[in-house]
């Protein structure tokens, strides 16, 4: 059994509560379990054979229970008597963008809709403007999360899957049967977006490894099970592949399994030129190949250096790699600073003194504390006076004997008409200035444009934070003519984000390129509103990579000194 199948059967309890319209607490303490159980870094098997599973901070006697059933027979009697007593097309309602449970109730009450069909036919027909709470803006906004969801059906953050994926494969190297392992596919490229997990595994038992994995899901529905692979589909609707490999043909099938088919196509075309054959189990041909018993000796026989996965898109790598002109990719190790991130003060969890302190063992040199400004009423934006005090706090802090430094930052809105929220006086006072735009989102191309072109050139502003608003599998950016946005950003020194959220995730990695081609330098930011979202810079970083960029091209791999100098620079 997995963790993270147990964490996903607890927080759908929460949802389904939460439909349900049961005791706040009780959908509270659903979701506070699955969190626990997500972030544990600790064996959740283990606290359960010893029946310690309480001691565990959110965890009380009853969700034990529950999670030790979930962990011993993969379901839980409860989870499944609440999904049979919820009225079907419930829980594909709930993942409409914009609809909540209270809305979803309202819905299913007065239209009797039982699903998203029934939902977008009553969009369409102006039924629900007339409901109370809704209105024809919401109506459509309806509609465009139906459609949103309908074209991203069945696809994944690859942040959200990658968890499992890794662990399920953690799981299956330590098996005596298998010899080596590797999440394969998308997920191995660091895609965004994933439509599902690929997992390879070299062995000579593949019956023993087959029913190794099948009792990790225990919960899946096995949709095809034989000696070369086996399909399973989890409860959330992932599915999940496993293929079982020769030893000799890991290397081969590991190259061809994690694509892009784009760049296998390319390989396999190289292969030909010299005489030989390249399939998913070997290379073979007349004059004899080398022996391969790597993805690094397959490049090699091709003549070509070893091509990082991330870069497997034929986005060019391969004419860098003839050229011996790959780029030497930034690494999570190759960051000394954490930028972009909110405390207390705004819409944060934790205060500045906790946010530091994990920072600081995080490895870092210094923490950009960046909260809201004051317009920003939909995320608590800070008051002056509040500010003031959350200076004196980072001053106590910096003055300490700690290493690590926090710079007085702030995420300042721009107005539509390109003007920061955030008056001067209070701007001179910050060591850095991140703007964003968080507002009036419907303007056209070229309004947009020159709205954030006058951000750019006001001199206190340092970073553009996610260019251009789009949240991945919810709606795309506005529109934004991304060219002239570089040509600024690099003239007037300001980097531009990647924000690593994982529904973030932009500059999108296919546009850090031409950005980076134009001059531009990049912040790869977590957005942290919480100690625990400094794991986004992973995500980050996987999107860093597969947009080519190196440590130069990083402005948080800067030290303190260079990066306070950076952001000074401008005012002058
Ligand atoms: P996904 O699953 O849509 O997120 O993306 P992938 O790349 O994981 O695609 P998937 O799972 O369909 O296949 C895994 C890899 O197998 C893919 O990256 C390359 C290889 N592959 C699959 N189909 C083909 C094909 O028709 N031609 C070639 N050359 N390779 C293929
Ligand atoms: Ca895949
Ligand atoms: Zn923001």
């Amino acid at each position: 059994m997995d963790k993270h199948l147990v964490a996903q059967t607890l927080e759908e309890i929460a949802i389904l509560l939460e439909l349900k319209g049961e005791n706040p607490f009780k959908v509270r303490a659903y979701a506070n379990a699955a969190r626990a159980v997500e972030s544990m870094s600790e064996d959740l098997g283990a606290f359960v054979e010893a029946g310690t599973l309480t001691q565990v901070q959110g965890i009380g006697k009853s969700l034990a229970v529950a999670i030790a059933e979930i962990w011993k027979t993969g379901r839980l009697k409860f989870h499944e008597e609440l999904v049979d007593a919820t009225p079907p097309g419930y829980l594909a309602l709930i993942r409409v963008p914009g609809l909540g449970p209270a809305k979803v109730r309202l819905l299913v009450a007065e239209l009797e809709i039982q699903g998203l069909e029934d939902l977008k036919r009553a969009a369409e027909q102006g039924k629900i403007r007339d409901l109370k709470g809704f209105g024809s803006q919401s109506e459509k906004k309806i509609l465009q999360g139906i459609a949103v969801l309908e074209a991203g059906a069945g696809r994944s953050l690859g942040a959200e899957v990658r968890p499992l994926a890794e662990d399920l494969i953690g799981s299956l190297g330590k098996l005596s049967a298998v010899k080596q392992a590797e999440v394969g596919g998308s997920l191995r490229r660091w895609m965004e977006v994933v439509k599902d997990v690929d997992l390879l595994v070299a062995t000579t038992r593949p019956a023993d490894v087959t029913k190794a994995f099948l009792a990790l899901v225990p919960s899946a529905t096995v949709i095809a099970s034989g000696d070369t692979k086996t399909s399973v589909r989890l409860p959330s609707g992932l599915a999940v592949d496993l293929r079982l490999v020769k030893p000799k043909e890991f290397p081969f099938a590991l190259h061809y399994f994690t694509g892009s088919a784009a760049h296998n196509i390319r390989i396999r075309s190289r292969a030909l030129d010299r005489g030989w054959s390249l399939n998913e189990y070997a290379l073979t041909g007349a004059k004899p190949p080398p022996k391969i018993a790597s993805e690094a000796d397959l490049f090699a026989a091709l003549g070509l250096p070893y091509i990082e996965p991330e870069l497997r898109e034929d986005r060019g790598e391969i004419e860098a790699a003839e050229a011996g002109r790959l780029p030497e990719l930034i690494r999570l190790s190759d960051l000394r600073g954490i930028l972009h991130c909110h405390t207390t003060y705004s819409d944060g969890h934790d205060t500045v003194h906790a946010m530091a302190e994990a920072a600081d063992t995080w490895g870092a040199d210094y923490l950009g504390v960046a909260d809201h400004s004051m317009t920003a009423t939909y995320a608590k934006g800070v008051r002056e006076d509040d500010l003031k005090r959350q200076h004196e706090e980072i001053d106590r802090w910096n003055s300490g004997s700690k290493r690590l430094r926090i710079l007085k930052g702030a995420e300042v809105d721009i107005l539509s008409d390109g003007t920061l929220d955030t008056p001067e006086h209070v701007l001179e006072g910050l060591d850095f200035v991140i703007a964003s735009v968080h507002t009036h989102f419907a303007m056209d191309e070229a309004e947009m444009t020159a709205r954030v072109v006058r951000a750019l050139r006001n001199p206190y502003v340092n970073i553009l934070a996610h260019p251009t608003g789009r949240r991945l599998l919810e709606r795309e950016g506005y529109r934004l003519r991304l060219q002239e946005i570089y040509e600024v950003a690099a003239a007037e020194e300001v980097a531009v984000e990647l924000n690593a959220t994982p529904r973030r995730l932009e500059l999108d990695w296919r546009e850090l390129r031409p950005a980076k081609d134009r001059g531009v330098r990049i912040a790869v930011n977590p957005d942290a509103h919480a100690a625990v979202e400094y794991l986004n810079l992973r995500y980050g970083i996987g999107a860093a990579r597969k947009g080519w960029l190196t440590k130069a091209d990083v402005i948080n791999t800067l030290s303190y000194e260079e990066i306070l100098a950076f952001f000074r620079s401008r005012r002058r």
